[in-house]
């Protein structure tokens, strides 16, 4: 796994910029490939991209939305025709298994050609008016220049969302991603600039976040972030004096409930799949595994089993399942709630250490608790992991009562074959989406996404609901005289 590191510039105004202080990223399945080189943009280079996103925007709010459709269409089809190599790239970065990260990239072209036909879709309408000889349009204009940060764990996926929807409804971006995986970020402006987007509608830098971001943030004029609960609300903060627009994707700490009816060998696929898919680092990851007695001990056996099997090891190892922990930080926060729970007396039946599989990288064995209690920190707090608790109940309606006995709201589900359970479950989560007998992570671009505060704020991404956040509503009455 060696090879010349990955050189990732700045994109700022149409140029790419090697100027800055050079930084490096390490390949988490293997500390000592260095797999990028990137540059933290200085204070007065974040100012540059923010200008030339404000100079950009006039043209680009006013460019034909066929012009735009056909530069999305486009990146989507170089994002499709490159997933392989961009998979690789970011498998080495983020460290996630080289299928899901192709899968991922796959994923990100497809959001582009999705709002490819978002942008030809563009919303309005005209009403009639209740006085006579008038009329009344309603138009959705673009917000401006968007500050679009985003994190590590899909670092295709969720720039691509963003960014699509943004362009789509005639915005300019400014794109501040995460210094553990940079790379997809600068592949995925290189795929908007061959496709034809015009300097300065989308510019990239990298950097430390506390210095760039709340300067980018004073001169944009809305933010849409990706990541954890705590950094959204200093950033809901900063942005209240001006009163920027803000989209905040954040935590969850996402129930499954398992009901006594459950098709148990699917119960089992969905909570693997839910928990430890992608090393557990997804904000819709199962956290809390809610099961009803009756089938307690048959679930727990079973997925015991499962979890053990699960063959971790280097994100470009074909026969790995799961990848490392993406970097050293999550690694200790995993630790750590592995030692919380222990400490609270909780039974461990799977993992609970680091193991090693021939590569100096931060592996983590997949973890299960059992006998855990919905009080305990260890289903309290997001771990964002390959680490998670069973809560034995007694049925439906206290695993609804702890379903619902959290802070967050972003994503929920429930294993059963009654209807009936499964429909007055869906009524009473109170999280932004339900899964029956599905994984609580996996969710699709042409429908809304997103969580209930403090989960999610300023309204849902992707799907017919992006265009809420990423246009602004002008209502326009017209006294024409026609009777
Ligand atoms: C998914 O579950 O397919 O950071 C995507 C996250 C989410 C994306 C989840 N914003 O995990």
């Amino acid at each position: 796994m060696t090879g010349t590191p990955f050189k990732g510039l700045n994109l700022i105004d149409g140029l790419w910029r090697g100027d800055g202080t050079e930084f490096a990223t390490f390949s988490p399945s293997d500390l000592d490939h260095q797999v990028g080189t990137y540059f933290a943009a200085s204070p007065a280079m974040a100012d540059e991209a923010a200008e030339a996103a404000q100079r950009a925007l006039d043209a680009w709010s006013r460019s034909n939305i066929q012009t735009r459709s056909d530069i999305l269409r486009k990146t989507g089809d170089i994002l499709l025709a490159k997933a392989q190599d961009i998979g690789r790239l970011l498998a080495e970065e983020e460290g996630k298994i080289l299928a899901d990260a192709v899968g991922e990239t796959i994923r990100a072209g497809q959001v582009f050609h999705y709002f490819a036909g978002e942008a030809l879709r563009h919303p309005g309408a005209s009403l009639p008016s209740l006085r006579q000889g008038h009329s009344v349009r309603v138009d959705y204009e673009p917000v401006g220049v968007c500050l679009i940060v985003t994190p590590w764990n899909f670092p295709i996926a969720i720039p691509a969302w963003k960014i699509a929807a943004a362009l789509a409804f005639g915005n300019t971006c400014i794109l501040k991603p995460s210094n553990f995986t940079p790379g997809c970020a600068v592949l995925l402006a290189q795929a908007l600039e061959a496709a034809g987007l015009p300097p300065g509608v989308l510019n990239l830098v990298n950097g430390s976040g506390r210095n760039l971001v709340p300067r980018l943030l004073a001169r944009a004029d809305a933010l849409s972030f990706t990541g954890s609960t705590s950094a959204g609300r200093d950033l809901l903060e900063q942005a209240a004096p001006t009163m920027t627009k803000v989209q905040l994707e954040l935590g969850g700490k996402n129930p499954l409930v398992v009901l006594d009816d459950a098709d148990l060998d699917l119960a089992v696929d969905v909570a693997l799949q839910g928990t430890w898919g992608q090393t557990g680092q997804r904000c819709t990851g199962s956290s809390r595994l809610i099961v009803t007695e009756g089938v307690h001990d048959a679930f727990v056996e079973k997925l015991t089993a499962r979890v053990k099997a699960l063959k971790v090891g280097h994100a470009l190892d074909e026969a790995s399942q799961i990848g490392p922990v993406a970097n050293a930080g999550q690694l200790a926060k995993d630790k750590e709630f592995i030692q919380f729970a222990l400490d609270d007396g909780c039974e461990l039946v799977a993992g609970g250490a680091e193991i090693d599989v021939g590569h100096r990288g931060h592996y983590l064995a997949p973890t299960l608790f059992i006998g855990t209690r919905n009080d305990m920190v260890l289903n309290r707090e997001e771990v964002f992991g390959p680490v998670a608790g069973v809560i034995k109940v007694h049925d439906l309606d206290e695993a609804i009562a702890t379903a619902r006995d959290c802070d967050l709201a972003l994503s929920s589900g429930i294993c059963t074959t009654s209807l009936s359970a499964a429909e007055r479950f869906r009524r009473r989560s109170p999280a932004g989406m339900v899964m029956i007998n599905a994984p609580t992570a996996g969710i699709e671009y042409h429908v809304p996404f997103g969580g209930r505060a403090p989960s999610g704020y300023g309204g849902a991404e992707q799907g017919a609901a992006a265009a809420d956040f990423f246009t602004e509503l002008k209502t326009t009455y017209t006294n024409h005289g026609e009777a």
